[in-house]
């Protein structure tokens, strides 16, 4: 039956695994700590004679809240599926599985020594070369080559069911990031000094209506494999080396979803970052991220769409005929205009619920300053809401960037 692993049990519950006894060496020697700093699971780093690797292991319940929220174990399903397609479909851009036990819940993979989380080093004010590239490429590979755009039919409908069974997770997502901050919700809290500005988000009637059509999209349509919770706590870095991780929440949906909630995080940490010191040229660099993730997100998923687009959707066959390879075109810049579209609401939505419901980022949670820290939070969701009613006015890249920095200098 399923246990929980502690850092004294785990070098003899999987001390036998001839995958980790090859890694680590004999399990005597294995050190283990736990650094579980999400909001949901069990992190172990066990490190042996002979190197070293992570053990992910889901609880029965919220980590963040208890055992009053349940939480299903086979998460842990979930997340192994979508690593193994994301390695599939972009590479060594998440890290190595070694071992996945469904019972226990439990996915061993590679440790990435020296890697911190994103979210950390932004705070730090570091600087990583290649990011906004590299998000941008693993969004667009991981987003294209898991549609129709790229799958067959049965292959699709096949991973479209099974990630159909990942229904609490879809459903905190409904919950937290479309509905929730938008009223009075239990588990919700903000900042005192914010209490206007909430209070005036909640009166506004056409922002819930756009929340709500974005949480019908997100529901219905299913166009690809997502990662589904892909925010800069998901992402792990060393200089110009990155991963991505903790695809848990992975599910069918529209591709501005995982886009949308990426930009929103550097929006965020760009807000933040004058609860942290002197910081215009950090802010600066973290805008140029946001710009590198759209232009390398558009620039590969239109080198995909030209090259790779074998699935049912728009077939190359259709357009055949040299005199109409224009409307291949045109479907693409339609598809990513939509996907822009999207983006933006969700980006939108993701400034909200960080600041309003039960989530919280660490980029604002650590201005200790309360007054500091709700300035910056104010100016994000005034941003999440230019964004959230701005979906079809914000014509591309650098009206985005243009209108974050009138926000956040004012
Ligand atoms: C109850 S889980 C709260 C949040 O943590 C995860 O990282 C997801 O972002 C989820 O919405
Ligand atoms: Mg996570």
């Amino acid at each position: 039956p399923y246990a929980p692993l502690t850092v004294e049990t785990l070098p003899q519950r999987l001390g036998d695994l001839p995958a980790l006894r090859d890694r680590l060496g004999d399990a005597g020697t294995w050190q283990v700590r736990e650094v579980g700093d999400g909001n949901l699971n069990l992190v172990f780093i066990v490190e042996g004679e002979a190197g070293g690797l992570v053990v992910k292991q889901a609880l029965p319940y919220v980590r963040l809240v208890g055992e009053s929220w349940p939480l299903p174990l086979r998460r842990s399903f979930f997340e192994y599926h979508a690593l193994r397609r994301q390695d599939a479909r972009d590479p060594g851009s998440v890290p190595e599985v070694i071992h996945f036990d469904e019972a226990q819940a439990l996915i061993v993979m590679e440790y990435l020594d020296g890697h911190i989380i994103l979210r950390r080093s932004l705070i730090e004010g570091n600087r990583h070369e290649g990011l906004g590239e590299f998000l941008g490429r693993f969004c667009a590979r991981t987003l294209f080559r898991g549609s129709d755009l790229s799958m067959s039919a049965a292959d699709r409908k096949a991973d479209l069911a099974l990630f159909a069974g990942n229904v609490e997770l879809c459903d905190i997502t409904e919950a937290l990031v479309f509905t929730e901050p938008y009223f009075d919700a239990p588990l919700n809290r903000h900042t005192p000094a914010l209490d206007p500005i909430v209070r005036d988000l909640r009166a506004d009637a056409a922002l819930k209506i756009e929340a709500q059509r974005l949480k019908a999209a997100f529901a219905t349509r299913a166009e690809t494999m997502l990662h589904g919770d892909l925010h800069t706590g998901s992402v792990m870095v060393q200089g110009d080396r990155a991963r991505v991780i903790d695809p848990e929440f992975a599910m069918y949906g529209p591709m501005g979803f995982d886009v949308g909630m990426l930009m929103a995080n550097f929006l965020m940490a760009h807000c933040a970052q004058p609860g942290h010191g002197d910081r215009a040229d950090h802010q600066e660099w973290i805008l140029s991220v946001v710009r590198a993730i759209w232009t390398n997100f558009t620039a590969e998923f239109t080198h995909l769409w030209r090259t790779e687009r074998t699935g049912m959707l728009f077939p190359r066959t259709l357009f055949e005929d040299q005199s109409q390879a224009w409307a291949a075109e045109s479907a693409r810049e339609r598809w990513l205009g939509q996907v822009w579209r999207d983006a933006l609401g969700i980006a939108g939505l993701e400034c909200h619920r960080r600041i309003l419901g039960l989530a919280h980022n660490a980029e604002f949670e650590r201005i200790a300053d309360e007054g500091l820290r709700a300035a910056c939070e104010a100016k994000a969701l005034v941003l999440g809401r230019a964004l959230l009613m701005g979906q079809g006015d914000i014509a591309g890249i650098e009206a985005l960037l243009g209108l974050t920095r009138s926000i956040s200098e004012r």
